[in-house]
C-alpha cells in the first residue's frame, strides 16, 4: 500500500529535456496542466503528495523516478546514464533524507536509472540499457540484497526503441506483469502471469499501479480493456507533453 509520493513540476525549460522520440517539441504550459492531473490522480488514489519546484537547470527533472530507487524497505540514490541529468540526484536526496534510516547512493563508474528497475513483491528486475551499465547495476543488486530483497539483472541492449526496461514492463501486484507483445520471455519473468499490450498500443506498458487502481496513459482501449479485465479500476491520463521526451506514466513520481 502507498501513501507517499514524490514529484517535481516541469519547468518553462521542459521542451529543452533529451528525446529521441522525435515526435515534435512539447509544450511546457500543457505539460504542466498533465502534472497537475497526474497529481490529482495519485492523491485519489489516497497518496499525500510533495512536489518539488521545477529546476531550470535541469529540464528532465519531472522525471523522478529515474534518480532514486524507493522501496518500502529503503532507498537508494542512482546515477543517471545521461551527463545531464546528474544533478537532479541532489534534491532528491535531500527531499529523502530522514524518511530512511540510510541512503546509499550508486558511485562512479556506476550508473542506474532507476526507470531500468521493476519490482514485483520484493523481486527487483534491473535493466542493462544505453543508462544503466554493468558497474550500477551490481551495485544496486547489493544494496537491495542487504535490503532482503530478490535482484535479476537484465540485459536489454539489443531491444529497440526502448530507453528503459519500464517502457516495456510493469508489474501489475499479485503475480501479473504487463509486458508489450514481443517483450522477451525471458528467465527472471518465467514465475509472471504476462498480461500482453499489442504492438500498436507500446507506449500504455507503462503503467502505474497504485493501490486499487491502475493509472495508464489514454488512448490505448485494448490495454485499457485488458486491465479492466483484471478487475482494475483504470485512470486514463493524457500524457501526450511527457511522450515526446520518452518519458511515461511511472517516471514521473516516486511512491513509498
Ligand atoms: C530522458 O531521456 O532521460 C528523459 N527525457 C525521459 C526519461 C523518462 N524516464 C523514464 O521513463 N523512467
Amino acid at each position: 500500500m502507498f501513501t507517499h509520493a514524490l514529484l517535481r513540476l516541469p519547468g518553462d525549460n521542459f521542451a529543452a529535456g533529451l528525446t529521441q522520440a522525435g515526435e515534435g517539441a512539447p509544450d511546457p504550459a500543457l505539460a504542466l496542466e498533465q502534472h497537475q492531473r497526474y497529481c490529482e490522480a495519485l492523491a485519489a488514489c489516497g497518496l499525500s503528495l510533495t512536489v518539488l519546484p521545477a529546476d531550470p537547470r535541469h529540464p528532465d527533472g519531472c522525471f523522478v523516478e529515474d534518480t532514486a530507487l524507493v522501496t518500502e524497505r529503503g532507498a537508494i540514490i542512482a546515477r543517471p546514464g545521461a551527463p545531464s541529468r546528474r544533478g537532479e540526484t541532489q534534491v532528491i536526496e535531500a527531499a529523502l533524507k530522514g524518511l530512511f534510516p540510510s541512503i546509499p547512493r550508486i558511485e562512479a563508474p556506476g550508473t542506474l536509472d532507476a526507470g531500468d528497475v521493476c519490482e514485483a513483491d520484493g523481486h527487483f528486475l534491473i535493466g542493462l540499457s544505453a543508462r544503466t551499465n554493468e558497474a550500477g547495476a551490481g551495485q544496486l543488486a547489493g544494496h537491495l540484497l542487504k535490503l532482503g530483497c530478490r535482484a535479476d539483472i537484465v540485459d536489454i541492449r539489443a531491444l529497440r526503441e526502448l530507453l528503459h526496461l519500464k517502457t516495456r514492463i510493469a508489474y501489475l501486484g499479485e503475480g501479473r506483469m504487463l509486458a508489450t507483445a514481443g517483450f522477451p520471455r525471458i528467465r527472471a519473468l518465467a514465475a509472471y502471469e504476462i498480461v500482453e499490450v499489442p504492438a500498436g498500443e507500446r507506449y500504455a506498458a507503462n503503467a502505474l499501479r497504485v493501490n486499487d487502481r491502475v493509472l495508464l496513459a489514454a488512448g490505448y482501449p485494448a490495454t485499457r480493456a485488458a486491465v479492466e479485465a483484471l478487475g482494475f479500476d483504470v485512470v486514463a491520463l493524457d500524457m501526450s507533453e511527457f511522450r515526446k521526451l520518452d518519458g511515461g506514466l511511472s517516471c514521473l513520481s516516486l511512491r513509498w
